[in-house]
């Protein structure tokens, strides 16, 4: 068969950057950038390009896998697995209900639309309480300060980077993630254009990142931004900077916010934040002034003790300055396929609407706090969970306190993992079963697609067929709902999709996850309506596309009447929720007299979260696990550049070797994330394993934060101990035994 080149895109971050693939007998060759993609032109990054060696890795599961009594796996037919899981499933719903089955989902499943939608009717069928993803340790706060603000709980408003002036951007470093809840392929132009505009890039951040070096730094004490934004804001309202006739026409509730910032001048906050106060001042100035400005966080500002808090001033800085919802300013998400709505029409994306067993936290999207997954399954009572599915994630290195959940998942009565690799979760699996990748299955953006500055859609094809006997995973939802004898839409569970469910059934035609996505885009906002608009889009005309459509260049504006679902039409900056956050702040320090330091995750050009440290050239080079520390703490504690340290917490301690550098400020450790490989399949992973920082966080529900009950993975108080190595052992002992 000759060699082709296949048009498709990446789906293992945000971006979604267009790539070209060669395929020769439908084995992946190589992937290189697709030149004619309209937004990424022509860019990609590593870990795209280096996709290759995961779809080819000779590591990757590709039969089901079973467990066998002495630990080990043995590989087994799809029927044999199917047909297990399925009888296991009904027995289990038959003596405990869908109370004791739940289902993890994990990062990647966002990149897909199939797996996401199928695997949650599945679950909803068989009325499954205990759901929990990677968004609890990732970007559930954001989504509850937008139902707060918005009564919109999938409202996603992100920063209009090519018109605008001042980027305000917390906790995010684009220059290596290359923008979270923001499409922008080509970030790294999007912002050097913000300057050679005359513009401005502000990173506030405790690390100095490769972002915060490339623009102006300011250095945040971890776990703070709260006080630094009160007081940014108490500035505004005390300044009279604020924009009045922009705060009357959006928003409810600014009186309110006025009187909680009065509490956070500027100088009462330096100590907490470390951000001088005329810092403070000159930045509320210089943003209310410019001709456009944006505020914008990313995990950085989800991941402490009050993420939500921290998101919701985000917006509010933008209303107070009349930059929401205007250009150059903060746009509000916008769909070009409504999954959004939909979701938020049947319930799926509500916010509080259930509280979880353990901690009586809020479901946000239907979804529990991950980090109570371990005492769901270890604390008897109605409830208790005893049969998981892990769709697509790794919950044992991203989840906090990994240790407590390690050890739990071992006590399920059923663990079914959908993954193409035996990762530190999977290995306690009962059944592993091989799925697809993203180039082993066709799709369109989902969820992220939506915070984009223009309007652009690109349906792909599969790119190869599965190799061995990989399925796509929406399939394996519905062949166990068939094997267990339930209608994934039977009546009942999804009265609201009944009209779609009815207009497939006229047609005789199968319903399946790409027709949703069809009938969706169809009547959608850029939809053909079924020829009322001539001029719209269908799947099939999508697909003559193969780099897709640019819809319009610029993401609308003035939308926030539509985008808003409060009563009324307008942004709430006085939720009552919010206000009792506020009045939790104190100014006590975060740090104890034990543990003096706060430590602070890393993420990597070349790592993708927990899962691409098996390819070789991602692996090649330079690539330790180490903690970065200022070099005042490492003189403290007695370490030195390359030793080894022991970062101790009140819930663990790791060892890893020592980085001193200034790029960190003094009582900050920064450590990366994703790493503490002890997986089945990954040889290269585990042959250079690093440590998993979740086990320095907590997994204790009062150590949550409070409104989403996200997990705490920033700003965790810990101390440093130096660690002798064998070398200097050895050393020490002989001078003490010398004569
Ligand atoms: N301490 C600390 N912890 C963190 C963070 C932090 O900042 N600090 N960040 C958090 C964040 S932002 C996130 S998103 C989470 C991620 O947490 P998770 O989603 O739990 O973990 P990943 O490492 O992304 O693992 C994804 C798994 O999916 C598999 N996979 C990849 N593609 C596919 C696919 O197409 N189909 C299937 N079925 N499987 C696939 C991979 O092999 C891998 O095993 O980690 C969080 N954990
Ligand atoms: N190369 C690469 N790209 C990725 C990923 C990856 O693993 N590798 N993961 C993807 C995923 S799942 C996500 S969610 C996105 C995340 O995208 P980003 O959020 O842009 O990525 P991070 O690099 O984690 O940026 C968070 C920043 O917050 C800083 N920070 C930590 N604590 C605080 C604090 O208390 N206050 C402030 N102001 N800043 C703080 C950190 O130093 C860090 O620089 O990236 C995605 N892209
Ligand atoms: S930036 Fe993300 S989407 Fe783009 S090539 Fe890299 S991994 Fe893929
Ligand atoms: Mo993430």
């Amino acid at each position: 068969m000759p060699t082709e080149q296949k048009v498709t895109y990446c789906r293992i971050c945000e971006p979604m950057c267009g790539l070209i693939a060669t395929v020769e007998n439908d084995r992946l060759v190589s992937l290189r950038p697709d030149h004619d993609h309209p937004l990424s032109r022509g860019r990609a990054c590593p870990k795209g390009i280096a996709f290759t060696e995961v779809q080819n890795d000779p590591d990757r599961v590709l039969t089901p896998l079973r467990r066998r009594p002495d630990g080990g796996f043995e590989p087994v037919s799809w029927d044999v697995a199917l047909d297990d899981i399925a009888a296991r499933l009904t027995r289990m719903l038959a003596e405990h209900g869908g109370a004791a089955v739940g289902q993890y989902f994990g990062n990647p499943a966002a990149f897909g639309y199939a797996a996401s939608i199928w695997s949650g009717f599945f679950m909803k069928r068989i009325g499954a309480n205990h759901l929990y993803s990677a968004g609890s340790q990732d970007i559930n706060s954001r989504y509850v300060a937008s139902a707060l603000l918005y009564g919109a709980a999938t409202q996603l408003p992100f920063p209009d980077l090519p018109r605008t002036d001042f980027l305000f951007m917390l906790g995010a470093n684009p220059l290596i993630s290359h923008g979270s809840a923001l499409r922008v392929p080509r970030v790294r132009d999007d912002l050097a254009g913000i300057v050679k505009r005359g513009g401005r890039v502000v990173v506030v951040d405790p690390r100095r990142t490769e972002t915060a070096a490339a623009y102006e730094h300011v250095e945040v004490r971890p776990d703070s931004d709260a006080w630094l934004l009160l007081s940014v804001l108490q500035v505004v309202f005390a300044e009279g900077l604020e924009d009045r006739r922009a705060i009357a026409a959006q928003s409810t509730g600014a009186e309110t916010l006025r009187a909680l910032c009065a509490d956070f001048p500027p100088e009462d906050t330096a100590a907490r934040t470390g951000v001088p106060a005329d810092v403070v001042r000159a930045l509320a100035r210089d943003f209310c002034t410019a001709r456009t400005a944006v505020a914008y966080g990313r995990t950085g500002a989800c991941l402490g003790h009050h993420g939500t808090l921290v998101s919701f001033l985000i917006d509010a800085l933008n209303v107070v300055s009349g930059n929401l919802d205007a250009p150059g300013g903060s746009l509000m998400s916008h769909t070009v396929i409504p999954l959004e709505d939909m979701g938020e029409k049947t319930g799926a994306f509500d916010y509080d609407t259930k509280r979880s067993r353990i901690g009586n936290f809020p479901a946000v999207h239907n979804t529990f706090p991950a980090a109570v997954m371990a005492d769901e399954i270890t604390t008897p009572g109605p409830g208790q969970l005893r049969a998981l599915f892990v769709l697509a994630g790794n919950p044992v290195l991203s989840v906090p306190n990994s240790t407590a959940l390690d050890d739990a998942l071992g006590k399920l009565d059923l663990l079914v993992s959908l993954d193409f690799y035996v990762n530190e979760t999977n290995r306690h699996a009962h059944y592993i079963l091989p799925s697809t990748t993203m180039l082993e299955r066709d799709d369109l953006p989902m969820a992220f697609a939506a915070c984009c500055p223009s309007v652009y859609i690109q349906s792909t094809e599969a790119v190869v067929k599965p190799y061995g006997q990989a399925r796509q995973e929406w399939e394996v939802f519905q062949e166990l709902a068939t094997r267990m004898g339930v209608s994934m839409l039977a009546a009942g569970a999804m009265e609201k999709l009944n009209p779609v469910l009815h207009w497939f059934e006229r047609r005789g035609l199968r319903f399946t996850p790409r027709r949703m996505m069809d009938l969706l885009l169809r009547t959608g906002p850029y939809g053909d309506r079924f020829g009322l608009r001539r001029s719209g889009l269908n799947l099939k005309k999508l697909q003559q596309h193969p780099h897709g459509i640019l819809l319009a260049e610029h993401a609308p504006h003035g939308v926030l009447h539509k985008a808003v679902r409060h009563k009324g039409g307008k942004v709430r900056l006085d939720p009552e929720q919010i206000v009792a956050e506020i009045g939790r702040l104190g100014h006590a320090p975060a740090t104890t007299a034990e543990f003096p330091l706060l430590a602070i995750g890393i993420r990597e050009l070349k790592s993708q979260n927990s899962w691409m440290h098996n390819s070789p050239t991602l692996m090649k080079g330079d690539r330790r696990h180490r903690a970065r520390i200022h070099p005042r703490d490492a003189e403290a504690a007695g370490l030195r550049d390359g030793g080894r340290v022991r970062v101790v917490s009140v819930d663990g301690a790791v060892e890893t070797e020592v980085l001193i550098t200034d790029e960190i400020g003094p009582g900050t450790v920064a450590i990366p994330q994703g790493w503490g490989h002890r997986g089945g399949g990954w040889r290269l992973a585990n042959a250079n394993p690093g440590v998993n920082v979740n086990e320095l966080t907590s997994n204790r529900a009062e150590d949550l934060e409070v409104l989403a009950g996200m997990s705490v993975l920033n700003g965790v108080a810990v101390r440093l101990e130096a660690v002798p190595l064998v070398g200097d052992l050895a050393a020490a002992a002989s001078t003490v035994e010398a004569p």
